[in-house]
């Protein structure tokens, strides 16, 4: 249920019921993430007047420069997630291994684990080009009142409870499913409260936008080439249009609104792709099926991969149902 101009706050007491287990804990957990995503935007949007933007010259599991927002970035969603005594396990980007939240007042007695990737495509910061939270909930599989194991961690994306994204674009931008549907609040960051902007978000059936990293593309398998030169034939609906930001939140929102496929494929150079299953591929693929898109490897559906390992990588190809489709066509072919 929803209505315009919502406020986020409203719009996840309306909908709480339509949770079967819902404790309220779901609720807490999503208005964690809800303040947490306000703090990272007024960070990200002073990063150009304060010294925090540029790397800190240490790396993360994945070897790539630690940009200092995102370890501002991270430490706020940890914070925010550990303080309000929600979570019993953490995972990010960010961080080796998974963070075991316990304590005095936790006891490990909560239900969900968060996975985050807290500000992905951070390397845009310098240049101003926008960047995004990607979040992704599940609820713990081995006894609550235990520590938290891997294996609460590694469970395939159709076991997802809620997952979302945060676009820190020309506008703040919180867009999250809980399984029954896709909604998008813009912040208001004058009253710092984010309002039902996109209600019902849906992936167009088909579309003319096709997003690759074009510079790849003599490390392509066959079928990927194939489906790029098919997006630039002169036919009835063709060429499509090429837009790559670069930040997969950016790429993907303005594909589900317009219409369009966003590709990182496998490469001789990274043959299972760059994109992280857990906390980018699984939680942008529950949106896109929520949204009547599709999210595949290429040909397998995304939320069906048993993950084996917290920072795996596999290839991406995410958005309208008919270019997903096709995509896998043009891979099977
Ligand atoms: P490339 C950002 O680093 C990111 O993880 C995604 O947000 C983005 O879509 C992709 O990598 C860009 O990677 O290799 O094309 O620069």
């Amino acid at each position: 249920m929803s209505n315009k101009n919502q406020t986020l706050g409203e719009f996840i007491i309306d909908n709480q019921a339509h949770f079967p287990y819902a404790t309220g804990e779901l609720s807490r957990l999503m208005n964690s993430i809800r303040l947490a995503a306000k703090m990272v935007n007024h960070e990200v949007n002073k990063a150009g007047l304060v010294d925090i933007t540029g790397a800190i010259g240490s790396t993360n599991i994945q070897g790539e420069d630690q940009q200092k927002l995102d370890v501002i970035a991270n430490d706020i969603f940890i914070k925010s997630l550990v303080n309000r005594d929600i979570v019993c396990g953490i995972a990010s980007e960010e961080n080796d291994d998974f963070i075991q939240v316990s304590g005095a007042k936790n006891d490990n007695n909560t239900n969900y684990v968060v996975l985050i990737d807290p500000l992905d495509g951070s390397s845009n910061i310098d240049v101003n080009v926008s960047v995004g939270t990607i979040f992704s909930i599940y609820r713990r599989v081995t006894a609550v009142g235990t520590p938290v194991t891997e294996e609460d961690f590694l469970q395939p994306g159709n076991q997802q409870v809620a997952a979302g994204y945060v676009v820190y674009g020309t506008s703040t931008m919180l867009v999250y499913t809980t399984g029954h549907g896709v909604n998008g609040f813009t912040l208001n960051p004058a009253l710092g409260t984010y309002y039902l902007s996109h209600p019902n978000m849906k992936f167009p059936e088909s579309g003319n936008i096709y997003s690759v990293n074009e510079g790849n593309y003599v490390h392509f398998p066959q079928g990927i080439k194939n489906y790029i030169k098919y997006c630039q034939e002169e036919k009835e609906d063709r060429p499509y249009t090429s837009r790559y930001i670069g930040s997969l939140v950016s790429d993907i929102h303005r594909n589900m609104i317009k219409g369009g496929v966003y590709l990182y494929p496998s490469s001789s150079k990274s043959p299972n792709g760059k994109l992280r299953l857990l906390y980018e591929c699984n939680p942008i693929a529950f949106i896109a099926e929520q949204a009547n898109g599709l999210a595949t490897d290429g040909i397998q559906r995304i939320l069906d991969i048993k993950p084996t390992a917290l920072h795996q990588r596999v290839p991406f190809v995410c958005g309208s149902k008919k270019m997903v489709e096709k995509v896998a066509f043009f891979m099977q072919e």
